[in-house]
């Protein structure tokens, strides 16, 4: 199988977490002419990353990939428990990937200093902070999202959340920690092969912001 990925891609990274909790190796690869360019579209019609490409499947979507590596590789399992528990682990995803994450991509317009909005700055960070105050009220941290097992609904929250440390310090927002992310983080950091994924993701943001306010 080969994983279209880019290491800024923090949905990249996403899918990259569920391969590695489930030990399955893939052949990472950067889109062809990048995303959106004719090859990759030639290849994965959306021509976003992740795309995961399993002989002549080709799929894109986070939550999409994760749920057929799921089903092909059962154990560990990402959905874990019965209906309820599965179905408020995709939920919670689902709220990351429509209300959390574009709340923190609005902001990337925002990082050269020149042209910079602060009325958006701020708007984008009040979104951001709502967006985890709901996580707060519908997660069961213990000390993952959804319990005690790592599962689909913490996969994307790792790469975003690092984003957030980071943009908070570009912008000088001092952003506040929910009270499950000091347990929740250490838990997620000492899955196998977890930790350095992340520093690596964490180097490439950090060169990436650094870039943006020259
Ligand atoms: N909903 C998608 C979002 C993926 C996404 O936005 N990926 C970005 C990179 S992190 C991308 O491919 N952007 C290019 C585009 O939207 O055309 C998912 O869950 O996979």
């Amino acid at each position: 199988m080969i994983l279209y990925a880019s290491p800024l891609s923090s949905y990249s990274l996403k899918a990259r977490l569920a391969l590695a909790y489930k030990g399955v190796a893939v052949d990472i690869r950067q889109p062809p002419g990048g995303y959106r360019s004719a090859d990759y579209r030639a290849l994965v019609p959306a021509g976003t990353i992740p795309a995961l490409v399993d002989g002549d499947f080709a799929l894109t979507e986070s939550d999409a990939i994760i749920e057929y590596l799921d089903e092909r590789y059962p154990s560990p399992s990402l959905l874990p428990g019965d209906a309820r528990d599965r179905a408020r682990a995709r939920m919670v995803s689902r709220l990351h990937d429509f209300r959390v994450e574009p709340s923190l991509r609005a902001l990337f317009r925002e990082l050269p200093p020149a042209t910079r909005d602060n009325e958006a700055v701020t708007r984008h960070f009040n979104a951001f902070a709502a967006s985890l105050a709901l996580i707060d009220q519908v997660a069961r941290p213990d000390p993952f999202l959804c319990g005690s097992a790592f599962t689909l609904a913490d996969c994307g929250f790792p790469a975003t959340l690092i984003l957030a440390r980071r943009l908070g310090v570009a912008f000088g927002w001092a952003f506040k920690e929910a009270a499950w992310f000091d347990a929740w983080d250490r838990a997620v950091r000492s899955q196998p092969g977890f930790d350095s994924l992340l520093q690596d993701y964490e180097k490439v943001v950090v060169d990436w912001i650094m870039s943006r306010q020259p």
